[in-house]
């Protein structure tokens, strides 16, 4: 049985949570509480040495971060498949979840923020305006490449849902909770008006976990 370590309000958890409902799979859940600095304990560190959700025991090994655990997941359960066929086009894809996993998510991460914090004399407010500042750069990028796309259908690459909204939707949640107005984003609030209607997407929301706090 494959069992799973994240934590409700992780983006990185997320993107796997929808990955696993669009595929179909249930792995057991092992809550690991970021706020309680859980990803530090000797335990968890023996499985990943990084301290970052999450990760994934697959029975044969423990896999970890988000990109890899996803692909991984495509490659051993290729339907419905998380990328196109078209060489070009599944560059395009990885691109475009690598503007947030890569350029977006890492400067609005937990360790990040409070390493400024300690360490540059910023207070929340300050730690908060740093994060939406890269956020908002980030997703603006992400709603110039959408909208030349928009013809194309509902998600942000075609008419299936993909790695792109996995990683997609996350990040918008996470642009939320950091207080940023949604409204410069059109193209990328339809997307999430789509997946939002998908119960894969729906499910994997932080607030229906049973960790949400
Ligand atoms: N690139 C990694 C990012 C992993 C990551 O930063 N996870 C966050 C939660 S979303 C975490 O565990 N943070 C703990 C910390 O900052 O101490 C992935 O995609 O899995």
């Amino acid at each position: 049985m494959m069992r799973f370590y994240g934590f409700f309000r992780s983006s990185s958890s997320y993107r796997c949570r929808i990955a696993f409902n669009l595929k179909g799979i249930q792995p057991d859940f092992v809550p690991v509480n970021l706020r309680a600095g859980e990803q530090r304990d000797p335990a968890f560190l023996a499985m990943n040495p990084q301290g970052l959700l999450p990760a994934l025991d697959t029975g044969r090994g423990v896999l970890t971060q988000s990109l890899a655990i996803i692909e991984w997941l495509d490659e051993t359960r290729p339907a419905p498949p998380l990328l196109p066929a078209d060489p070009v086009q599944r560059a395009a894809v990885r691109a475009f979840a690598q503007i947030i996993a890569c350029e977006i998510h890492p400067l609005q991460n937990l360790r990040v923020l409070n390493f400024i914090k300690q360490n540059y004399g910023l207070d929340q407010d300050g730690a908060d305006a740093w994060a939406r500042h890269w956020i908002a750069e980030g997703l603006t990028a992400c709603e110039a490449i959408a909208a030349r796309r928009s013809h194309g259908g509902a998600f942000t690459f075609g008419d299936t849902p993909g790695l792109a909204d996995i990683c997609l939707i996350p990040q918008l949640f996470s642009a939320d909770r950091f207080g940023l107005d949604s409204a410069s984003w059109p193209r990328l609030r339809e997307i999430r008006a789509a997946c939002d209607a998908l119960p894969a997407f729906a499910d994997a929301h932080p607030a229906r976990q049973p960790d949400a706090q």
